[in-house]
């Protein structure tokens, strides 16, 4: 656990050069009529979760290469959320995945309990065989043609919903890699029908204050068809499954340039919009870190969420989806969480009323123009002020280096080896 002295010496040297740059800052909004402490205290209710996954070092199909000190089990792996969420107090809740973070749900839920984290969304994997079942999901999991293999595949789901409800989590995302890899390998109706029955026998399991989210992806492992490919197959899904049945959003399975915002604001319209995993892009699945390519993309999703925040029943899981190759991923967990949480922040600067102004008169530029002027907003002196507040550091990286927390879990973990480890 990070020594709180650590935090108070290094918010000493910076809290004066804050201070000031958040006067000025509070001066330019106030012309605007804009209350800064009002988006301060939007900023410190803000959360997002982080994958356990994103802990450790992610690796390509070509390699892997770890770091110092990687997390060697889930406990490792909730010490580094602890160390994210003390010093961003951005990141609350851990999204868990099984087989790999299984574990005595007390000792889970004593862990998470001494950072003050709690359990988001459950993951479910079904796109890898493990050494003790005894089918296999090369050919896929819950579209299986063999009857045997999607039981077990519907088995392993609720397993995961088990583990949930003994720490308090309340959702189950499914993501599957079934598909197929050439034209003709596989019928694709009737697959994806043998797909929904599985779904709906998972559904059977699930708890009343529970919600099943089906995650969509255009293609990877599956290079010709994906089932659950796009947005329209998972509202589909979801609408056929029934009320507890969300779509969630993954940035980074869409095919490029791909509208997001629009899909975004089609789900809330359908009522059916469950939540996100936050990544940036360039090409595909790139899993890079939130807001590092396209950070204006991102501020539109949010400028989305922010437009549709007083939707009735509109409750959303966001999550991170990353997958750090080159970083030392507490550093870029802590960047992403603080880059999800600035492009919230901006779409809460968005003039709204103007906005629909220049809408309805159809002034396109100045509706642009509406828009591009809050994502230009410089608001780090919010997002510093919001952290300091909520107890944590003003300059996370540089606290996070200061405190040489790396260095002291690499003398105490094992050195891993380049095979391994959540690579999703
Ligand atoms: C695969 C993937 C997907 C899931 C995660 C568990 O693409 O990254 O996004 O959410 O594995
Ligand atoms: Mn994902
Ligand atoms: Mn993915």
């Amino acid at each position: 656990m990070l020594d709180k002295s650590i935090i108070e010496a290094e918010n000493a040297k910076r809290a004066a050069d804050l201070e000031t740059d958040f006067n000025q800052l509070a001066e330019r909004l106030d012309r605007k009529g804009i209350d800064i402490n009002a988006i301060v205290k939007r900023a410190q209710g803000f959360g997002v979760a982080v994958p356990s996954w994103g802990t450790g070092t992610g690796g390509t199909r070509f390699a892997r290469f770890p770091g110092e000190g990687e997390p060697a089990n889930i406990f490792d792996k909730l010490d580094d959320c602890g160390v994210i969420h003390t010093l961003t107090r951005a990141a609350p809740s851990v999204s868990l995945h099984i087989p790999w973070d299984k574990a005595d749900p007390a000792d889970l839920k004593a862990k998470a309990d001494e950072y003050g984290l709690s359990f988001d969304a459950m993951n479910s994997n079904t796109f890898q065989d493990q050494p003790d079942q005894t089918q296999s999901y090369k050919y896929g999991s819950l579209s299986h043609t063999n009857e045997e293999t999607r039981a077990q595949a519907v088995e392993h789901n609720l397993e995961c919903i088990e583990i949930g409800k003994a720490i308090g989590s309340r959702a189950l995302t499914v993501w599957i890699g079934d598909g197929a890899n050439f034209p003709g390998q596989t019928h694709m109706g009737r697959q994806f029908e043998r797909y929904l029955d599985s779904m709906k026998a998972i559904y059977k399991g699930l708890p009343d204050d529970w919600r099943i989210f089906s995650e969509h992806k255009i293609y990877e492992p599956a290079f010709y068809s994906t089932v659950v490919q796009d947005w329209g197959t998972s509202l589909l899904t979801a609408q056929e499954l029934g009320e507890k049945a969300m779509c969630l959003v993954d940035l980074g399975h869409h095919a490029p340039n791909v509208n997001i915002e629009m899909i975004v604001s089609r789900l809330i319209h359908a009522g059916k919009l469950g939540g996100f995993h936050f990544n940036d892009s360039k090409y595909g699945d790139d899993d890079l870190d939130s807001g590092t390519i396209d950070p204006y993309r991102l501020f539109l999703v949010w400028n989305e969420l922010v437009d549709a925040e007083n939707t009735p029943d509109l409750d959303l899981a966001h999550m991170i989806d990353q997958s750090h190759n080159v970083t030392d991923p507490i550093e870029s967990l802590m960047v992403s969480s603080i880059e999800i949480q600035r492009a919230f922040i901006q779409a809460s600067l968005v003039d709204r009323k103007a906005l629909a102004g220049y809408q309805s008169d159809n002034d396109a530029l100045m509706a642009s123009a509406t828009l591009r002027a809050a994502f230009r907003t410089d608001v780090d002196p919010i997002l510093a002020k919001a952290r300091e507040l909520s107890g944590g550091a003003i300059d996370p990286i540089e606290t996070y280096r200061a405190s040489g927390y790396r260095a002291e879990v690499a003398a105490k973990r094992p050195k891993a080896d380049g095979s391994g480890g959540g690579i999703v």
